[in-house]
């Protein structure tokens, strides 16, 4: 009598086990897909668009693409520190991307630096700080 019914626990309780696990896997691929952001929304990587205006109400994650769409004739995006984001230094960089349409994965927590190193555009507010969360 007792052996079955202990039976029938350890049963429902692998279930359960079970389903935990795949709804934690189930989680976890959604986490990891990320969100994307069009950089400047409809305007894109442009000079006369405010790009922190823009981030306002926006939460970057780690796993999130940001979308830089632009001329690649007129623009480009640089990933910079915070020193040569503030005074629009362009010698020590971190990544050059031209494509005009570009992909950037955020991969890391804190603070990421973007500004444009065509001509004096930074100078004239084409720059980009985001704060990423985990
Ligand atoms: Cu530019």
């Amino acid at each position: 009598m007792y052996g079955k019914e202990i039976i029938m626990l350890l049963h429902q309780g692998s279930c359960l086990i079970i389903l935990s696990i795949i709804f934690s896997l189930c989680s976890l691929m959604l986490k990891s897909e990320g969100a994307n952001h069009i950089v400047g929304d409809s305007s894109g990587w442009e000079l006369l668009a405010n790009f922190t205006s823009w981030t306002q109400g926006r939460e970057f994650h780690v796993g999130d693409v940001l979308v830089f769409n632009y001329n690649r004739d007129q623009h480009n995006v640089m990933q910079v520190n915070s020193t040569a984001y503030a005074d629009c230094g362009r010698d020590n960089y971190i990544s050059l991307f031209t494509k005009g349409n570009d992909s950037i994965v955020i991969s890391e927590v804190g603070e990421h630096w973007f500004i444009c190193a065509v001509d004096d555009h930074c100078e004239n507010g084409q720059k980009l700080s985001i704060d990423v969360v985990p």
